[in-house]
Order: C-alpha cells, then sequence, then structure tokens
C-alpha cells in the first residue's frame, strides 16, 4: 500500500506537538515518543474505528499505549484529531494537567487504559478483547509495548493466554526501536521480539516502522485473522524525526529547551520539502 500525503502530514504534526508539549514541560520521553508517531498516525489518520465527539464510543476500536511514558505523543494525535483542544497540548505533565506524563484514562479523553507501570498493557488489552468478545462484539483493539518493556514476564502470561483464547481481534504493535531507559536492549535483556511471539503461536510480521503505507497493509490482513492474535513488529529508531534527539545516545529522556524545538522542527520541515521524512538523509 502506497504511503498517503495526509498520514505522512499527521505524522510529522504529531512530532511537532509532541516536541512542542515536551518543550513547555522542560523534558520528557522524547526518544519512545518519536518512534511511535508513524504507527499513531496511520491508526489515527482514517483506520481507527472511532468517534472523538464520543470518545467511550461502545463500537470503538480500542488502543492500550502499554509504554505509557509516550502518552505525550498520542495526546497529540488525540488533540489533533479533535478529542480535546489543542492548547491542553501546553499543559503536558504539569500540575493540574489532564495529561498527565503517563496515560491515565480517568484524565484524558480518547485513553482507554491507565499505563505505565510497564508490562501490564498487553495484559489489559487482551482482557478487553476477551470482555468485547463475551459480548459478541468484534471491535479491534490495538496494544503499543516497547521492546524493552517485553522484559517484563507479564507479557508473556498475555502472549500464551490471548492465543489459547483465540483472541484474533488483539493486534499488538511492538515498537522495536533497539533502546531501553539505559542502553540497548539486546545488551540488557532480549531481542526477537518476532521470533519469540511465533513461538507463542502468534501471527507474525515485521515492517519498517516510518513506512506508513506498509504499517496500514499489516494492520489490515491482522485484522482478519481469525484465530490467533497478530503482532507487528516496527522496525523503528529512538528517537527518529527529532534532530537532538537523533545526535543524542541517551535519547530515552532528555531535557528540551525552545533552541533544541525550534532546530527539530525546522529540519522536519525541511525534510518533508525534501521528500526524505522522517528519516532525513543519514537513516
Ligand atoms: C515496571 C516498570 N519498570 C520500570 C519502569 C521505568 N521505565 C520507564 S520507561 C523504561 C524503558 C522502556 O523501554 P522501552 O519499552 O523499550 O520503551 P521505549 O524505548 O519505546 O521508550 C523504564 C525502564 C517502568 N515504567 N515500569
Ligand atoms: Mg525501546
Amino acid at each position: 500500500m502506497p504511503q498517503s500525503d495526509a498520514t505522512i502530514r499527521l505524522s510529522a504534526e504529531i512530532r511537532i506537538q509532541t516536541i512542542r508539549a515536551l518543550q513547555q514541560a522542560g523534558f520528557g520521553h522524547i526518544g519512545g515518543c518519536m518512534s511511535v508517531a508513524d504507527v499513531l498516525a496511520v491508526l489515527y489518520g482514517g483506520e481507527l474505528n472511532i468517534r472523538p465527539e464520543q470518545p467511550d464510543w461502545p463500537e470503538r476500536d480500542y488502543l492500550v499505549m502499554g509504554k505509557g511514558h509516550c502518552g505525550p505523543a498520542l495526546y497529540s494525535a488525540l488533540a489533533l484529531k479533535g478529542y480535546f483542544p489543542m492548547d491542553w497540548l501546553e499543559t503536558v505533565n504539569q500540575p493540574g494537567t489532564r495529561l498527565p506524563s503517563h496515560c491515565d484514562r480517568l484524565k484524558t479523553p480518547g485513553i482507554d487504559m491507565s499505563t505505565g507501570s510497564l508490562g501490564q498493557g498487553l495484559s489489559c488489552a487482551a482482557g478487553i478483547a476477551l470482555g468485547l468478545r463475551m459480548q459478541n462484539r468484534s471491535n479491534r483493539v490495538f496494544c503499543i509495548v516497547g521492546d524493552g518493556e517485553l522484559q517484563e514476564g507479564q507479557n508473556w502470561e498475555a502472549a500464551a493466554a490471548a492465543e489459547h483464547l483465540h483472541l484474533n481481534r488483539l493486534i499488538l504493535l511492538i515498537d522495536e526501536n533497539k533502546r531501553q531507559l539505559d542502553g540497548y536492549v539486546c545488551d540488557v535483556c532480549g531481542g526477537d521480539p518476532a521470533g519469540k511471539f511465533r513461538a507463542f503461536g502468534w501471527n507474525v510480521v515485521r515492517v519498517c516502522g516510518w513506512d506508513t503505507g506498509a504499517i496500514l497493509r499489516e494492520i489490515r490482513v491482522a485484522s482478519v485473522q481469525t484465530s490467533a492474535p497478530s503482532a507487528i513488529v516496527l522496525e523503528t529508531v529512538k528517537g527518529l524525526g527529532a534532530s537532538f534527539a537523533e545526535r543524542e545516545k541517551n535519547n530515552h529522556y532528555m531535557v528540551i529547551t525552545k533552541e533544541m524545538a525550534d532546530e527539530a522542527v525546522m529540519e522536519i520541515h525541511r525534510r518533508l520539502a525534501a521528500g526524505t521524512y522522517p528519516a532525513g538523509e543519514g537513516v
């Protein structure tokens, strides 16, 4: 499936709004927010069956952001879709905000699950998928997890249960950006999430994590699976699309000044104009 211009523009807007929101806060989880901008653009660019004016619409597709520290990227997508006013983004992670650093379903319209303690998202998503099936509903349930997050054992209980229960409406999106909080996933513990989920009986595929056309195609394939749940491994780069984060090896959580944000936004516009967005010439 070719990439649509509208989806590419949406992913650029998600990146820009996220960079600005974290700049307002002064710091934040820039690395993991940037690596999910493209998959969020696919989901919120028209693929999800949702009603922004009615966030709790019972027929909606659900999304659980397992790596809850990447709430700000999801908030940008939600704001751009009209779930709440854009100026809420200026309050991210500040006292009294409805947009806390980690996802909270009681605070933010459009957030389906509170997350932040890594490893719980997939269990929650599997539970939602099972509950919906018990109600004879066919909503899809998406879950985004980090590659470091997959070190949490609870994921693998959920993986086994979801396969045993044939939760075919469950679609896991794995952000394989190769890094976690303090280093490379392969040096800490992990690697090969595709092989692991395949061994658990899931349908598994790998795609370039910023090729929005390929992501959409694989989501459509996963959406017509009739027995097992599906995992789409997104091969991403931590910090992709924010120039200051791309340069920094330890880009999990950074202080972000106005100058850094200005430069990153300018670079996004330059790459868009040059046709090299989001990866630039170097990646
Ligand atoms: C149970 C738990 N342990 C530790 C943390 C602290 N923590 C927050 S983000 C993070 C790294 C996550 O890495 P990854 O899942 O790869 O996310 P990404 O690279 O997308 O930021 C850690 C250890 C946490 N939130 N929850
Ligand atoms: Mg990671």
